[in-house]
């Protein structure tokens, strides 16, 4: 592998989540591999997890890592071709991902979507741009879009967590009070569409995901209905794809609650947080031993380090 930028660089979604099981149980053993090696995280957004838990991945390796908080710690960076650039943006692109690489061995990068401007967003403009001019592996680390470390880690924990072969995993939108990116779950239901599941999605209407990512996967109006017999509940906020980037439903009747977990085949509750409590989710639900968020979030560590591993590997 030389990029991991979405589900479309991995060839088979279930091989690697297994190799992010192994990797767990023995989480030094290539600590060679990554030896004089530098990885460099970029963020032009906040991260808790993102950021500790790739770091922590790079180490387990034997890499070095460098956090650079682009636009806080370094040069507002412009990302627009022909840009004059007399307004508050610093340093282009393609001096400054030219620039990055010459002290990286690997680069992670996030960068969120605009939710203003879906054309740009929904075609990766920051993230091609800084493609375009870097010259290490790429590591996606939420971009407009897509958030695959995250997909990848939920795809290990519902193996990790299953007793079936094949169970039922069911994505549903919860209520939020600002408007978030639709990548977690774009990259969910990318993910779970490659994988042996049966999986479903239940969104009010105005938020289906787009079609891209959402593939053929049914779509539920009703979140009762579609809790029936599951056997994971990932529960996710997102803004509208179609009116783009808005917040249609302002109520709360769609937050899970123990109610209607209380639907299920005992299903497991996962989001990939941070999470707003008795917003998205009741306190009942997340202190209850069927969420299992601490451990998936735990997980975030394995699977950067799968990664991390094949893109040293190149393989
Ligand atoms: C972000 C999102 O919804 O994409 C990051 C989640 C990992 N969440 C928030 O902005 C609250
Ligand atoms: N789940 C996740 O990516 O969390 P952070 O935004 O804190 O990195």
């Amino acid at each position: 592998m030389r990029n991991f930028l979405s589900a479309n660089d991995v060839e088979d979604v279930e091989l690697l989540a297994q190799e992010v099981l192994e990797l767990k149980k023995n989480p030094f053993q290539w600590k060679a591999l990554g030896e004089n090696k530098t990885m460099v995280l970029i963020f032009l957004n906040s991260s808790l997890r993102t950021r500790l838990s790739t770091q922590k991945a790079a180490q387990n390796l034997g890499m070095n890592t460098i956090v650079l908080n682009l636009g806080q710690d370094s040069w507002n960076m412009e990302f627009h071709e022909g840009a004059v650039m007399n307004g508050n943006t610093a340093e282009h692109i393609k001096e400054g991902a030219a620039v990055i690489s010459e002290y990286a061995d690997m680069i992670a990068l996030r960068s969120f979507p605009t939710l203003t401007d879906k054309i740009n967003d929904y075609q990766e403009f920051v993230l091609k741009q800084f493609m375009k001019y870097v010259n290490v592996p790429v590591v996606n680390m939420e971009s407009a879009t897509v958030h695959p470390l995250q997909s990848l880690t939920d795809l290990a924990t519902i193996r990790e967590f299953s007793t079936k072969k094949r169970p039922k995993v069911v994505l549903t939108w919860a209520p939020h009070l600002r408007a978030l990116p639709q990548c977690v779950s774009n990259s969910f239901a990318q993910w779970m569409n490659r994988a042996d599941v049966d999986f479903v999605i239940a969104n009010p209407e105005g938020y289906d995901l787009s079609h891209e990512f959402r593939g053929d996967a049914p779509i539920f109006r009703n979140q009762e209905e579609a809790f029936k017999d599951a056997d994971f509940i990932y529960a996710k906020n997102w803004s509208s794809f179609e009116q783009y980037g808005q917040i249609l439903k302002t109520d709360f009747d769609w937050m899970i609650t123990e109610e209607k977990m209380a639907l299920t085949n005992h299903a497991k509750f996962m989001h990939c947080l941070p999470v707003r409590r008795n917003v998205v989710v009741s306190d009942g639900v997340l202190d209850s031993a069927s969420s299992i968020v601490i451990q998936q979030a735990g997980n975030r560590e394995w699977a950067a380090q799968a990664v991390i591993k094949r893109i040293l590997e190149n393989k």
